[in-house]
């Protein structure tokens, strides 16, 4: 449930684009709408990578119309993951979400999402398509069938339904302090491992498929998923062999203390 204390609160939403010129305006005046409804204030950072189909220049013409945008040009396509990542470098709200351009993620699950935070009941918020059912308009078998593999391979990592959801607030603090280095497109499961936080909250919501454009998913982004988890693997081992270390030291220093 959402109430009045939503109001007064500072968001900052990042959107990763690449070639997302006839879906970026429509998203960010739902946005905006929602912004307005629940008496939300923010911004929204658009980090684009030099989009051959003139996202950037759309998203500038934006920005000259309301100053809660903000841009980001980028050279060319360096993946979502790091465009993320540059965006959190500009965040001034102290809640940040991150949602797709692609109007895959409703805009109008926003005051669900925030709500969780600004009440104290949880510092990181995940939409996730997984929680109850299939919540996933229209993908072929195929791709549900990747998306369950992938999410099976993160499972010794966290217990979170939809770890590999693209549609997440958190609080400023999840991240302060924490090296991230972004590879591929699963930004969401590094902030999952490495963050700082309690716990975690997931709210179901319907993904719907891309509305206009292209998908950007290809064979190379499965290989950096792979990547991405022998990484995440090994940051969680160094930390649970350190953690046996410090036991054992602190055995032996109680042993030699009697
Ligand atoms: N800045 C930047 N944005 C990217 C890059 N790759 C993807 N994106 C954006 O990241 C978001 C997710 O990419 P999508 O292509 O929609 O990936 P997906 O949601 O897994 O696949 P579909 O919805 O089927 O297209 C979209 O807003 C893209 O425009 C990139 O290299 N750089
Ligand atoms: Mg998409």
């Amino acid at each position: 449930m959402v109430n009045d204390n939503i109001r007064h609160r500072t968001v900052t939403i990042i959107i990763p684009t690449y070639n997302e010129k006839e879906n970026l305006p429509l998203l960010v005046n739902k946005i905006f709408n929602v912004f307005q409804e629940y008496g939300l204030f923010g911004e929204v950072i658009v980090v684009d990578d030099n989009s051959p189909d003139g996202t950037g220049r759309i998203a500038d013409e934006l920005s000259k119309t309301d100053n809660r945008i903000k841009l980001i040009h980028r050279k060319g396509k360096e993946g979502l993951s790091s465009a993320v990542v540059e965006g959190f470098k500009h965040a001034d709200g102290e809640i940040i979400g991150v949602m797709d351009a692609d109007l895959s993620h409703p805009p109008e699950v926003i005051p669900e999402l925030v709500w969780p935070i600004i009440n104290g009941g949880s510092e990181f918020v995940i939409a996730s398509r997984y929680l109850n059912n299939n919540n996933i308009e229209n993908w072929p078998i195929s791709r549900k069938i990747i998306s369950r593999g992938a999410m099976l391979l993160a499972r010794p990592l966290t217990n979170v339904k939809d770890s590999m959801s693209g549609y997440f607030f958190f609080k400023k603090s999840v991240i302060d302090g924490i090296e991230l280095s972004p590879t591929g497109y699963k930004i969401l499961l590094e902030i999952i491992v490495k963050g700082k936080y309690k716990n975690i909250k997931e709210v179901a919501y319907s993904f719907k498929d891309r509305f206009k454009g292209k998908s950007k998913l290809d064979w190379k982004e499965h290989l950096n998923y792979l990547l991405l988890l022998i990484k995440l693997y090994m940051f969680d081992f160094k930390k649970i062999f350190y953690r046996c270390v410090k036991s054992v030291l602190l055995y032996v220093v109680i042993l030699n203390g009697r």
